[in-house]
């Protein structure tokens, strides 16, 4: 049989450039060789396309050493027109074909990654790509949109009040001080768009909440002040049916901090103490019930494709939906695929079945 060939898209312009590398490090070493053949593209952290080593060793998550995309000189070229699927190397000798690709598997956060531009970009030159499309890319990137479109869809969401700079540096800062103070305390205060905790303080006096909105807003023009959700940090995956049947939900897995604060960039990617991940996680029938509906909802409330992970609290009134990532953490220790490791679907399977949903997807 041909192997699909598959462009493992990573690095990129992005705070968590090594993050992405380390993730694309892992899909290296277990991506299934006798079905796909990988074309690595890395992006320097200056935004040039260039044709990195297929060396998983290279990539490897070791704290002391992040890895990185360094410029070698190769350029990538993407396909001219949707009319071909050819991509292009040039390098010191001169340019060559890398022949056809069949699917591009992004592994890229935030600005330009994770935000619907890149997926714009695969839309145009009619390349099929794993993972979300242009619209649910851009409205999972963005907390205070992800929260009205789940709100409208009547899922439940914490309360939460949107401010601009504008808002907070003009004439009624008082009267936005006041919307915000009405969510009670605790509250958190997030940037809307920024990933991974980056920007995010939990205030627990109302004298610092303008500290907390001005480190919101050096990620973000606007911020959300957010009432705290009393209740177990529970996670769960979402895959998309390949048959168009509802999405399928994995098992569900928990955060439980420990000895911080709450669940930030250095206890997910830095392997820091004080939190442990459990899954699968105890749930009782009704609650895995209700789970399932609710990250069904929240993925088709966003227009979901290929995968999210959807993370809600349960409180006493029940579950609360957090946050729907399209792209969610994917090493081979993340939340996701262990979640999707208890349900019966290995690190590898599961890499097979994201890269077949985004070739079957191309192909309608
Ligand atoms: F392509 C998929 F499958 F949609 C996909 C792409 C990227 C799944 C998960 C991710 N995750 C990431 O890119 C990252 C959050 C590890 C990048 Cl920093």
């Amino acid at each position: 049989m041909n192997r699909h060939r598959v462009v493992l898209l990573f690095g990129g312009r992005s705070s968590e450039h090594s993050i992405s590398c380390a993730t694309a490090g892992g899909v290296l070493a277990a991506i299934d060789r006798d079905r796909f053949e990988v074309i690595p593209v890395g992006i320097t952290r200056d935004g040039a396309f260039v044709l990195v080593e297929d060396d998983p060793a290279r990539f490897a998550l070791d704290p002391e050493h992040l890895p990185e995309v360094v410029d070698n000189g190769t350029r990538v070229r993407w396909p001219e027109s949707a009319a071909t699927r050819e991509l292009r190397v040039q390098d010191a000798s001169g340019e060559r074909s890398l022949g056809d690709v069949d699917v591009v598997f992004p592994i890229l956060h935030g600005r330009f990654g994770e935000d619907g531009t890149i997926q714009g970009l695969f839309e145009l030159i009619g390349l099929p790509y794993v993972g979300n499309g242009v619209l649910a890319s851009a409205i999972g990137m963005d907390k205070h949109v992800t929260k009205s479109m789940l709100d409208a869809a009547g899922i439940a969401v914490a309360p939460w009040v949107t401010i601009s700079r504008r808002d907070w540096a003009g004439e009624r800062r008082d009267l936005w001080h006041r919307r915000a103070k009405a969510l009670g305390l605790p509250a958190f205060v997030k940037p809307a768009r920024a990933g991974s905790s980056v920007g995010v303080t939990k205030v627990s006096d109302w004298s610092e909440l303008d500290r907390a909105l001005e480190i919101a807003f050096a990620e973000d023009d606007r911020a959300l002040v957010e009432s705290a959700v009393v209740g177990r940090e529970i996670e769960c995956g979402v895959l998309e049916d390949p048959a168009g049947g509802a999405p399928r939900v994995s098992v569900a897995g928990e955060v439980v901090v420990t000895g911080r604060d709450f669940y930030d960039f250095e206890a997910k990617y830095l392997g820091a103490d004080g939190v442990d991940l459990v899954c699968p996680t105890e749930l009782g029938e009704g609650e895995r019930f209700e789970l399932e509906r609710i990250a069904q909802q929240a993925f088709e409330a966003i227009g979901g494709e290929g995968l999210a992970r959807v993370d809600v609290f349960l409180s006493g009134e029940g579950f609360v939906v957090n946050e729907v990532n399209t792209m969610p953490g994917f090493t081979p220790i993340s939340m996701f695929p262990t979640c999707w490791l208890n349900s019966g679907l290995s690190y590898p399977e599961l890499i097979s079945e994201l890269v077949d949903s985004g070739i079957a997807r191309g192909a309608r």
